[in-house]
């Protein structure tokens, strides 16, 4: 399978690595805005070398909680990394729910719009449509505010709720010119669920495989995974490999993560071992 994005044609028969760049104050910026953004420069680099397929910058953080940052803030934040990350050779991905950063990163030649609410903001699917080429990830969220989407979380069935979202998201966006190869869907991995919800989608990842599109997930260094084995963020990597490596055998096309070469290694052993496609 291919996915179409702006400069690049993705080959999706083998698993691809999504990293994370985040450009948020919680992230690069101790020094203030010069030092953060080569530190984020240098991290994009750093994650090209490690072997990541795709770099995702964005510059909001969807922590429940978090300081949610003007349009012009969040754009200053992400477009000069941007800008070096699309002289690496490797599709880069601007994730953002703001139509003006990606018209921005657009304009700067991002090959992906990663948005997590998938483009239900005012102006959103226009800049995407408009474009006429670009990839785009549609991202599962309950309601669209991430200070508020864990607040009680609720479904009668969590991965049917996930899927006419998703299917309707698609349908929405066909009818608005963009072609259908241009679209990954994503069930948004602690956006408004609990635990065991998260899990359901893991263990039924097959439903959302079935609506024919390719799979991006994010289980990297997420709470379920904390809550599951009792540990903080900064040591979840053998949990984040190991789901990582869970959501591929189960037929996930694209994981997004923080760390690229743990995660590149673990998928060529195991791609080796003959258990993936
Ligand atoms: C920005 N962001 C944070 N978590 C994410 C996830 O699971 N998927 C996508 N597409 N974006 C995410």
């Amino acid at each position: 399978m291919l996915w179409q994005t702006t400069r690049h044609s993705v080959d999706l028969s083998r698993p691809r690595v999504m990293g994370i760049v985040n450009v948020t104050p919680d992230s690069f910026f101790d020094g203030g805005r010069h030092l953060a953004t080569d530190a984020a420069r240098a991290h994009c680099d750093r994650l090209v070398q490690e072997g990541a397929d795709i770099l995702d910058i964005g510059g909001e953080s969807t922590r429940p909680g978090a300081h949610a940052p003007s349009e012009q803030e969040e754009i200053d934040r992400v477009l000069p990394v941007l800008e070096h990350a699309c002289t690496l050779n490797v599709p880069v991905s601007v994730d953002t729910s703001s139509p003006a950063l990606m018209r921005a990163a657009l304009a700067a030649r991002a090959d992906i719009v990663n948005d997590v609410r998938a483009l239900r903001r005012p102006g959103a699917l226009d800049a995407v449509a408009s474009h006429g080429s670009c990839g785009v990830c549609l991202m599962h969220m309950l309601g669209d505010d991430p200070a508020a989407m864990q607040q009680a979380p609720a479904y009668d069935d969590v991965v049917a709720a996930v899927s006419t979202f998703l299917q309707e998201r698609m349908h929405t966006l066909q009818h608005a010119g963009v072609d259908v190869g241009r679209l990954v869907l994503d069930p948004g991995i602690g956006f408004g669920k609990t635990q065991e919800h998260n899990w359901q989608l893991m263990q039924r990842q097959s439903e959302l495989i079935r609506l024919g599109r390719p799979l991006l997930v994010g289980w990297s260094r997420k709470s379920t995974l904390g809550l599951l084995i009792g540990r903080e963020a900064s040591e979840r990597l053998a949990a984040s490999i190991a789901a990582a490596l869970a959501a591929v055998q189960r037929g996930a096309h694209i994981v997004r993560v923080h760390d690229v070469a743990a995660t590149v290694d673990a998928l060529a052993v195991w791609r080796r071992s003959g258990l993936v496609a």
